[in-house]
């Protein structure tokens, strides 16, 4: 019956558990800085099993340190239900992005458990590892290993932009909640749902509180690299130069006119931009960038994708561009059943709702391979994310949590 799980969802303690995670990492400008694997992510899912362990709940982690919390149900077989989102932040992160889908996920069984609800299927908090990219560099890592999407012998040969091996972050993470058991990589599951701020102004625009995910947009990542040779900054004259900077600045004007559109659907953004040997005196003969180019529709992404090398090479001047692609993440559609639900239990809550397009990626994105997804927006203070003012209001934050708890019962009992 409705109501009975979203009654005991406490407003307070979901904000106080936001701020003890916001400790973990804590910037001087109320941010937060917790990457991928590092200390304090690895104490979020130390502090997470404690609260867990208080409850009665069981613990698990795979050997990408994905970290599962999970309630029984009456039926032990039966796939679970799972709701989660990531740990890890941007390195001038906030203190919701992410987090908050790992707390109103702890949040719903804990009302859920309050309420004194059975459900036949366990339901489970699910961490996915290096959402962000954090060190490493590639996003959404746990969640498209869980899936079979990328290689877990892949992954564990990376090393951090601070040289270290992944696998040494992850055996310090799998020491840090040593109680918790191993699980093999991947398992079925019966559904998933991620709560998340939205990360955009939409729902603010407009006074809504609960956002019903339609689409999450694509995304394709490369990362150029600017081949010149450095040189003596008074010796060197400008017709003898190859000046990696000259030639990435050209290449990124390129690219900025070549994503450009009027009606401003495309997000393309040059977010990492490393000189080297980055000394005043240096010519400098290698930049590498990073190119982000987000869209809903997989066309463009594909056509204006595909040019990107082209561009690149007819604007490399003195010296040679090279081009890897990181990443192609196509546009998933969220639809049938469980953004249904949402949407009812939304209404059936009194909460103003709509259907909307995710700007941001989701570790849900990857999930929708193997299970049924629905994602809840709720919104954020002027959309601003990615950025250590990120804010969010205590019942914003707390009816999302309503809505996932009522939902999650609903799934756990469905066959
Ligand atoms: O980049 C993204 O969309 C996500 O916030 N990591
Ligand atoms: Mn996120
Ligand atoms: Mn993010």
């Amino acid at each position: 019956m409705i109501g009975l799980a979203s009654a005991k969802v406490d407003e307070a303690r979901l904000w106080r558990r936001h701020m003890d995670m916001a400790k973990l990492g804590a910037t001087p400008k109320g941010g937060v800085r917790r990457l991928a694997l590092d200390a304090n992510d690895a104490k979020a899912r130390a502090l997470l099993l404690d609260w867990g362990r208080r409850r009665g709940f069981s613990a698990f982690i795979d050997p990408i340190a994905n970290f599962f919390i999970r309630r029984d149900g009456t039926d032990r077989h039966a796939d679970p239900v799972l709701s989660g989102s990531h740990t890890d932040t941007q390195p001038s992160g906030g203190r919701f992005d992410g987090i908050y889908g790992v707390l109103a996920a702890f949040e719903a069984l804990e009302a859920i458990e309050d309420a004194g609800i059975r459900t036949r299927r366990p339901i489970e908090l699910a961490v996915w590892t290096c959402e962000e990219g954090g060190a490493y560099l590639t996003g959404t890592m746990g969640s498209s290993v869980f899936v079979g999407a990328r290689k877990l012998d892949d992954v564990l040969r990376l090393k951090g932009t601070d040289d270290a091996p992944i696998t040494a972050a992850i055996a310090a993470t799998r020491r840090a909640v040593s109680e918790a058991a191993d699980r093999p990589l991947g398992f079925p599951i019966s559904a998933f749902v991620e709560a998340h701020i939205e990360q955009g102004p939409e729902l603010e625009a407009v006074g809504k509180t609960i956002g019903v995910v339609t689409v999450i947009q694509g995304c394709r990542r490369f990362f150029v690299e600017v081949d010149g040779e450095d040189g003596h900054a008074g010796t060197v004259k400008r017709s003898r130069r190859r000046d990696a900077f000259v030639s990435a600045c050209d290449i990124a004007h390129a690219l900025r006119r070549h994503f450009h559109d009027p009606d401003e659907i495309i997000r393309f953004t040059i977010g990492r931009f490393v000189v080297t040997p980055n000394a005043p005196a240096v010519i400098p003969g290698h930049v590498t960038f990073s190119i982000d180019f987000r869209h809903p529709d997989d066309g463009v992404l594909r056509r204006l994708g595909d040019a990107v090398a082209d561009v690149c090479r007819a604007h490399q001047g003195a010296c040679t561009a090279s081009v890897r692609e990181a990443v192609w993440a196509k546009p998933v559609e969220l639809c049938g059943a469980i953004p249904d639900l949402i949407e009812a239990t939304a209404g059936r809550l009194g909460l103003s709702h709509m259907r909307m397009l995710s700007g941001a990626g989701h570790d849900a994105m990857y999930i929708a391979q193997v299970a049924p997804v629905g994602m809840i927006f709720v919104p954020c203070e002027k959309g601003i994310s990615h950025n250590e003012v990120e804010n969010a209001t205590p019942a914003d934050l707390a009816a999302g949590a309503r809505v996932l708890a009522e939902v999650l019962v609903e799934l756990a009992d469905r066959t």
